[in-house]
């Protein structure tokens, strides 16, 4: 485990176990990369990427936290919550067998303190780096009132071809669709398949997701999350973010463990919520 400066000078984290290797910022202790020993990388990356303070990273693992999408009270917030784009403390790294454990803090600040949501809080952030990626995220409520927060794992994966990719385990699920404005859909019986932008909010769900792009399969598994995101901004929305490159939305796919809109979690006074996600990559069928 080294702590050195990533891209853009940013304090980063580089692991290399012996059974997986990855990447992660302090900046929003965001996993930048994983791979797991002997493997290709799994979670996709912007060449357009900035890594620069108070701007989110395009790609890899943003934690989504206090709240998802625009904050309803204060259009000047930042999109997703100010967790990706504030500095988290390394408060831990051992080795357990083969696997890497990360653990990261986040604390209210001043600036949080003056934020659209300006309670007191705790997250603590274990990443397991192995063969498979593990991610738990844990938010206590430090306030003396109860506290409502979205949050999510806005994870990033490459993907060969997005026209060739599909994502099973929501057949049958509800769905708000975003790119038609929030709209309520039935779920369909098919694994969702990719032909236009695709914004989806599925809520209710805690299915297990598994991404097939031809090549490889990643097992999505998750536990205390009730909703899940499934994300390609195709061509023009892609071409119209400074930090995605042009052609490649083609390569990448969200899918997004999370607890948001109708699934988003009330903590009384020093209670505590648990999210985990885990990552395992297998050959195509
Ligand atoms: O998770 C999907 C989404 O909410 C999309 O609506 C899009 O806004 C995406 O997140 C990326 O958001 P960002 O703030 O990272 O550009």
């Amino acid at each position: 485990v080294h702590l050195a400066p990533g891209v853009g000078g940013l304090p980063i984290v580089r692991v290399t176990g012996r059974a997986g290797s990855a990447e992660v910022y302090l900046h929003g202790a965001h996993v930048a990369s994983w791979a797991p020993a002997g493997g290709a990388p799994v979670l996709w990356m912007s060449a357009g990427s900035r890594f620069t303070p108070g701007t989110a990273i395009r790609g890899g693992i943003p934690i989504c936290f206090p709240w998802f999408g625009p904050n309803a009270a204060d259009a000047t917030a930042p999109a997703h919550g100010f967790a990706r784009v504030t500095e988290w403390q390394l408060s831990g790294a051992a080795e357990v067998g083969d696997d890497v454990v990360l653990t990261f803090h986040l604390t209210d600040s001043p600036a949080t303190r003056a934020s659209a949501w300006p309670h007191p809080f705790e997250a603590r952030y274990t990443v397991t780096v192995g063969a498979t990626l593990r991610l738990e995220l844990t938010v206590t409520n430090r306030d003396t009132v109860a506290v409502t927060v979205e949050e999510a794992l806005h994870s990033y994966f490459a993907i060969d071809d997005i026209h060739r990719t599909t994502v099973a385990g929501l057949e049958g699920v509800p769905f708000l669709d975003k790119v038609a404005g929030a709209t309520p859909t039935p779920g369909s019986p098919e694994p969702v398949s990719f032909t236009a932008e695709t914004d989806r909010v599925y809520s209710g769900t805690t299915a297990t997701t598994t991404i097939d792009d031809g090549a490889r399969r990643i097992a999505v598994t998750k536990t205390g999350s009730d909703s899940t995101v499934v994300w390609n901004p195709w061509i023009d929305k892609a071409a119209a973010m400074a930090d995605f490159g042009s052609q490649e939305w083609t390569g990448m796919v969200c899918v997004e463990t999370c607890n948001v809109g109708a699934d988003a979690i009330t903590l009384d006074p020093g209670a505590s919520h648990t999210m985990t996600a885990e990552f395992t990559v297998t050959p195509a069928a």
